[in-house]
This record gives structure tokens, C-alpha cells and sequence, in this order.
């Protein structure tokens, strides 16, 4: 079986050590512009376009992420682009639950104790003592509810906050108030303090952190978005942010990235800006995760992760 590799900025070599490891008959190679040699599966991140449309006879593209926003787009774009009867397959947790539970913990913790406060009091060298916020009151809301998103909702329960939910079709997930689709989206804002983003982007949910969507929040909410840049309008926020309907931000994404040096999310006084870590693909646990995908597909079986392109995830 022959299988390309593509992507730019990590330990090429590792990762093609780890995968012969686990597909040791695999013919494996790292995919070069120009390379037009037939494969079986494409293991990419952010390839171009050039890779996917000499490739008509792939079975399947695995994507190094969570997200398949940049893939799609490729598709969208330049429509039979991607082969015609490859499975699109993402990652499936594979260690990014675990990273992003901790970062919205962290998140919800910190304005939940005032952390970002004190930290802006030290730098005024004043001792002052806030009152502290209503653990009942604090709703916090996770906007998607898919493999990272569920476990996001349940970890954020042992901070004995109320935690719901908010995704396209209806789920049931123990201790969480789930709300479903466009009929509930208002509902489900409705004074929430914390809200965490991590849906899918797409066409539906792009802009979706907007000025509406935090004028339905507790006032003096906050913001924390760890989906995609795009989701958010920057614009909106500053001023939600301006008119203290927003508290305070956490953003892990933008809308380019790094973000530019003169963007004024790098400065705002309550805006915390992480470089795109909230949850990284880790290499051991994805070499494994897709060639167990792999070995399965060959055996004629069944895997999970499958992209759906109608709906975008
Ligand atoms: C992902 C990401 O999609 O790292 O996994 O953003």
C-alpha cells in the first residue's frame, strides 16, 4: 500500500519513523510539489490543492486535526477537487480532549476567581479585595457538543458551575443541559456568564460569536474561543468588550494566524491571546490512531471519524 504524507512546520522524519513503525509494509513518502505517483491514503495538514487532484484513486484522506475547515475549503472552492470516493477522516480526540478540558477549565476558573482582576490589580500594586462571583450563577455554555465538546461540557462539571450545551441535533449527556438546534440557540444563551466556543466552522457558524449572540449572554460575560478564527467578529467583541456586555476574552484562534503584529487583540487590556495550543495534535497518539484507521479500511471494516461534507464535520 502506498501512502503520501504532507505537512509543512513539524518533525517530518518522526512522523514518518512512527508511522513505518506502526504500517511496516506501507510504502510511505513525503508528498513534494510535482509528485503525481498513485497512493492508497493521504496523511495531511493543510495540503494544497495540487496534491489532492492528481490523486483520483485514493481511499481515503486523513486529516492531521480535529477540524477539516481548510480541506473543505479546498473543495468549495474548486469543487471535485478531493477524489471522488475518498473518505475524508479526522481525528478523533486522540489526546486534544484531555489538552482542551484544561484550557477551558483554566478559562472558567480564572474569571470565576477573579484571577484576571487580581492580575491586573498586581500591576497597579493595589490590594483590594473583590467580591466573589455566585458559583450557581456562573452558567457556563459550550457551543458544540461533538468529541472535543462533550467531554469539555462534562470535565467543566467538577467546578460545580451549572455547564449546558448547545449542538445541531439533539444529544443526552449526563449533568448537561443540552439545547438543539436553531430554535434553541437563543435559549440556550440566555445568561450564560462563560461561553466557550468549539464548533465546527463552516459556512453556518461562521461569525457565530457576534454582537446578537453577546447581547443574549449575562451581562458582563465572558468569551473564550478555541474553534476557529472565524467564528468570531473581531469587530464585535471590542465593542461588546468597550460597552461591558463582554467581560473579558480567551481567544486560542483568529482569522489570520500568527496574528498580526498591529491587531488590537494583542493589547486589549481583557483580551488573553494563546497561540492556536488549546488542544495540539499529538504525534504518538495520531500515528497510532490512523494506522489502526488504516489496517481497518484494508480488512474491509468500519471506522469512525468519517467526514460528513454535507453537513461541514
Ligand atoms: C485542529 C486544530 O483542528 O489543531 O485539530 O485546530
Amino acid at each position: 500500500m502506498n501512502i503520501i504524507f504532507y505537512e509543512q512546520n513539524t518533525n517530518v522524519d518522526a512522523w514518518l519513523g512512527g508511522l513505518k513503525r506502526e504500517l511496516p509494509d506501507a510504502d510511505l513518502r513525503l508528498w513534494q510539489p510535482g509528485d503525481t505517483a498513485p497512493a492508497d491514503y493521504a496523511i495531511v495538514w493543510k495540503a494544497p490543492r495540487e496534491l489532492f487532484a492528481n490523486q483520483p484513486d485514493l481511499k481515503a484522506v486523513f486529516n492531521l486535526g480535529a477540524g477539516v475547515d481548510a480541506i473543505l475549503d479546498v473543495e468549495r472552492k474548486e469543487p471535485g477537487t478531493l477524489p471522488p470516493n475518498a473518505l475524508l477522516v479526522r481525528l478523533e480526540d486522540s489526546g486534544m480532549a484531555q489538552q482542551m478540558v484544561e484550557y477551558a477549565k483554566y478559562c472558567v476558573l480564572r474569571y470565576l476567581r477573579r484571577f484576571d482582576e487580581y492580575e491586573a490589580e498586581q500591576r497597579e500594586k493595589r490590594w483590594t479585595r473583590l467580591p466573589q462571583h455566585t458559583r450557581s450563577a456562573f452558567t457556563v455554555g459550550v457551543l458544540g457538543l461533538g468529541v472535543l465538546g462533550g467531554e469539555v461540557a462534562k470535565g467543566l462539571l467538577d467546578l460545580g458551575v451549572p455547564v449546558r450545551g448547545y449542538s445541531r441535533s439533539a444529544k443526552s449527556i449526563e449533568g448537561i443541559d443540552v439545547y438543539a438546534g436553531a430554535d434553541q440557540f437563543d435559549a440556550f444563551l440566555h445568561d450564560v456568564k462563560v461561553l466557550i466556543n468549539l464548533l465546527p466552522h463552516t459556512p453556518d457558524t461562521e461569525g457565530i460569536l457576534n454582537a446578537r449572540t453577546f447581547g443574549k449572554l449575562a451581562h458582563g460575560a465572558y468569551v473564550v474561543n478555541v474553534a476557529r478564527g472565524p467564528h468570531l467578529v473581531d469587530a464585535d467583541l471590542l465593542a461588546s468588550l468597550d460597552s461591558g456586555q463582554i467581560s473579558a476574552a480567551t481567544l486560542d484562534v483568529f482569522h489570520t494566524e500568527p496574528l498580526p503584529q498591529d491587531h488590537p487583540l494583542w493589547t486589549h487590556p481583557r483580551v488573553s491571546v494563546t497561540p492556536h495550543i488549546s488542544a495540539e495534535t499529538l504525534r504518538e497518539e495520531s500515528i497510532v490512531q490512523i494506522a489502526a484507521k488504516i489496517k481497518a479500511l484494508a480488512r474491509g471494516e468500519r471506522i469512525g471519524g468519517i467526514v460528513d461534507f454535507a453537513r461541514g464535520y
